[in-house]
């Protein structure tokens, strides 16, 4: 049965009720808001174009703002002219990115997530130890690239699964330690973790956790608000590790879930049978496109919006010293 439609103006209290139950924290995290800040100041300071490496965050809607500010996104350097500003994505970059560079003098400023940068300086400082890393990651992904990347090849080796680290060869004296990409899956970590522990116990962890705040608060949140939902949507990219992440949370405590980037992506049939909607927003989308997909909804049904929230978030990132002021 198709979902009444409701034209602009009629009477929403004709429409069935559909609860949503709307996930605290979503949405932009401090060092995303940090990064679309360090464009925009460029773009003030130098003026269009300003280059950017990779998109600077996982989503097509801030990425299309910036294009249309006067961002030009590139994969990689050899696309940025000789005397164009370039800036580098939350996402971090192998140390051949910035040595590369300072080679051919361009300008640069490095919008990598302060939190993405502490793990990078612990690869450092493990490699300095004499420890072989093994790190935690999703191969391909630009963090993992850039993570690995901090590092001498043959001193780093991933793992994804704990089928990878049931195939690690080190011998029982090889120096180890393990680093984590940011926006694992909390629960699937731990479980990497325990498995490397149980094989080489003299493993040396992190200082701190390594997945980062953003990633953990809103898998948490999404864990409060799936068991009560029929269906979760998840706003974000398929490219959007983290938000990934918060579709397989949901789907694993046995509740479907969406992957969607726009509100236009909603069919109507999605909402045959559905009486609690659980929404979310992944670290790269925009609040603007949560209430695009309430305005979306409301177009068929009386929403009731509920937010669920687990904490507050008080996290703010300084701007690299170029653009601050
Ligand atoms: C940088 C590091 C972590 O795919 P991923 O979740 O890493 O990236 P975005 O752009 O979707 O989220 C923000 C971010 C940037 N997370
Ligand atoms: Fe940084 Fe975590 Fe956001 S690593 S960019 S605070 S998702």
């Amino acid at each position: 049965m198709n979902a009444p439609f409701r034209p602009a103006g009629a009477d929403a209290s004709a429409l069935p009720v559909l609860k949503v139950l709307i996930a605290a924290p979503r949405g932009f995290c401090a060092g995303v808001d940090r990064a679309i800040e360090i464009v925009e100041r460029a773009l003030e300071k130098y003026g269009a174009p300003v280059y950017v490496r990779h998109e600077i965050v996982h989503n097509r809607y801030v990425v299309d703002g910036l294009k249309a500010q006067g961002a030009i996104f590139v994969e990689e350097l050899d696309e940025v002219p000789d005397n164009a500003p370039v800036v580098f994505s939350a996402h971090g970059v192998p140390k051949s990115v910035p040595a590369e560079a300072d080679r051919r003098q361009l300008l640069y400023v490095d919008a990598t997530c302060p939190l993405v940068s502490k793990v990078h300086r612990q690869a450092e400082r493990q490699i300095e130890k004499g420890q072989h890393i093994v790190f935690i990651g999703h191969a391909g992904h630009p963090e993992v690239i850039g993570t690995m990347g901090q590092v001498p090849g043959g001193m780093i080796t991933l793992v994804e699964t704990i089928e990878d680290v049931a195939s690690l060869g080190f011998g029982p004296d090889t120096p180890l330690s393990f680093l984590t990409q940011t926006t694992l899956s909390v629960d699937d970590t731990r479980d990497i973790v325990a498995a490397l522990q149980a094989r080489y116990p003299h493993i040396v962890a992190p200082r701190a956790e390594d997945i980062c705040y953003a990633t953990s608060n809103r898998q948490a949140a999404v864990k409060k608000i799936a068991p009560a939902s029929d269906l979760v949507l998840v706003i974000g990219a398929p490219n959007s590790s983290n938000s990934l992440r918060l579709v397989e949370v949901a789907e694993r405590l046995g509740t479907s879930a969406r992957l969607i980037q726009r509100s236009s992506e909603i069919e109507p049939e999605w909402l045959d049978g559905i009486g609690t909607l659980g929404l979310t927003a992944g670290a790269s989308a925009p609040e603007t496109l949560v209430r695009e997909v309430i305005a979306r909804l409301s177009q068929w049904r009386q929403i009731e919006e509920e937010p669920v929230i687990v904490t507050e978030e008080q996290m703010t990132f300084k701007l690299p010293r170029q653009l601050a002021n």
